[in-house]
């Protein structure tokens, strides 16, 4: 298969540092690109509402770069390489049938360890019917070795489908005998559920977990999560620039995750060692993010916040907190730590 050399060559790394592998998988359009988006902190990566994502999308981490550089492959060959990557590029080369792999490496702030590189991985939705190539692709990276952790999302809007129980079956068989590997699954899109209808947070998670276990995962990790709400926090934060659409979800959000029933940590399933240590990492990255941001409030940003109408970025990281996003890099963090 030709897509297969260049990944797997890509994930054995070199002697010099260990890498820590995170493959995001998922049906398409259940927010694998977002999610990663939100941890960059911008939109790298092409995010489309239909299917986009073509090949693997390799993030790897590198705090001491201020821009992300990209390289192209072609069956384990580099074939373009640029050294401040933009969002276009990234979109030309998904689109580009000359490449199978894409590499991108930069800073990831909340993705913080000390002695593995952590590589993200953004896979192809398998479930395309026009191209059976994201399928075999996706095969082929679940029977690498070298995984870490496997991030399932489940989109809350397409619960269930036969699509997605292929993939948790396939999934399940992976892990059957593999200690190696972590899984963490993510509840997406929960900014979409109405929760003033009576469209209860809490009765959905219970009904994921029930459909989790029927596919053989009794004891899930499972984070609740707004992708998207947590991008747009992030982009905000960094003075990114939002496109009208986004500014009326902002808007939305910023409302909506005001509110504590929004809080989607309370709703997460964490085994204990995980919940206690995430929890601690949170509220320390609260109390840094707010003691710097304090600072720079003082004059550019209140200024920045002024002209968006938004009291100010205390404000917006107390939402940015809300939709889930502290505790799945906390998760990472941690297990990169159990792993150390
Ligand atoms: N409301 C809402 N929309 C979301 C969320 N996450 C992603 N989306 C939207 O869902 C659509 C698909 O998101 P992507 O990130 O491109 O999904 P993907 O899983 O990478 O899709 P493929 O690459 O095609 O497999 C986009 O329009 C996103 O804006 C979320 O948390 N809430
Ligand atoms: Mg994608």
């Amino acid at each position: 298969m030709e897509n297969s050399s260049t990944i797997r060559s890509l994930l054995k790394g070199n002697d010099s540092q260990v890498n820590y592998n995170v493959l995001v998988l998922a049906t398409m359009s259940s927010g694998k690109s977002t999610l990663i988006n939100s941890i960059i902190g911008k939109d790298l990566l092409p995010s489309e509402n239909r299917a986009c994502t073509s090949k693997f999308i390799r993030i790897t981490e590198d705090n001491e770069i201020e821009k992300f550089e990209g390289y192209a492959y072609y069956n384990g060959k580099s074939i373009f390489e640029d050294n401040e990557i933009k969002p276009d590029k990234v979109k030309e080369w998904n689109e580009d049938k000359s490449i199978d792999t894409i590499h991108l490496k930069g800073p990831l702030p909340f993705i913080k360890n000390s002695f593995s590189r952590v590589n993200l991985i953004d896979s192809p939705g398998p479930n395309n019917s026009r191209d059976r190539l994201h399928m075999e692709r996706v095969d082929d990276i679940l029977s690498l070795s070298n995984l870490n952790l496997i991030i399932y999302i489940i989109d809350v809007s397409q619960l269930a489908t036969s699509d997605d129980r292929e993939l948790l079956d396939k999934l399940n068989n992976k892990l059957k005998g593999n200690k190696k590997t972590d899984v963490l699954f993510v509840l997406n899109k929960t900014d979409k559920l109405d929760i003033e209808t009576g469209e209860d947070i809490k009765d959905i998670v219970l009904k994921v977990k029930k459909y989790l276990a029927e596919s053989g995962f009794e004891e899930p990790n499972l984070i609740v999560l707004s992708a998207y709400a947590a991008n747009l926090f992030r982009k905000v934060l960094n003075d990114e620039s939002l496109s009208s659409k986004e500014n009326i979800d902002y808007r939305f959000f910023y409302d909506i995750f005001s509110d504590q029933r929004y809080n989607l940590n309370k709703f997460s399933i964490l085994n204990n060692l995980f919940d206690k240590k995430i929890r601690e990492e949170a509220q320390n990255k609260k109390l840094k993010v707010g003691f710097l941001f304090n600072l720079f409030n003082s004059f550019l940003s209140s200024l920045v916040a002024k002209i968006r109408g938004e009291k100010n970025r205390k404000e917006i990281i107390f939402r940015l907190e809300n939709t889930g996003i502290f505790q799945l890099e906390g998760f990472i963090n941690q297990s990169i730590k159990l792993k150390e």
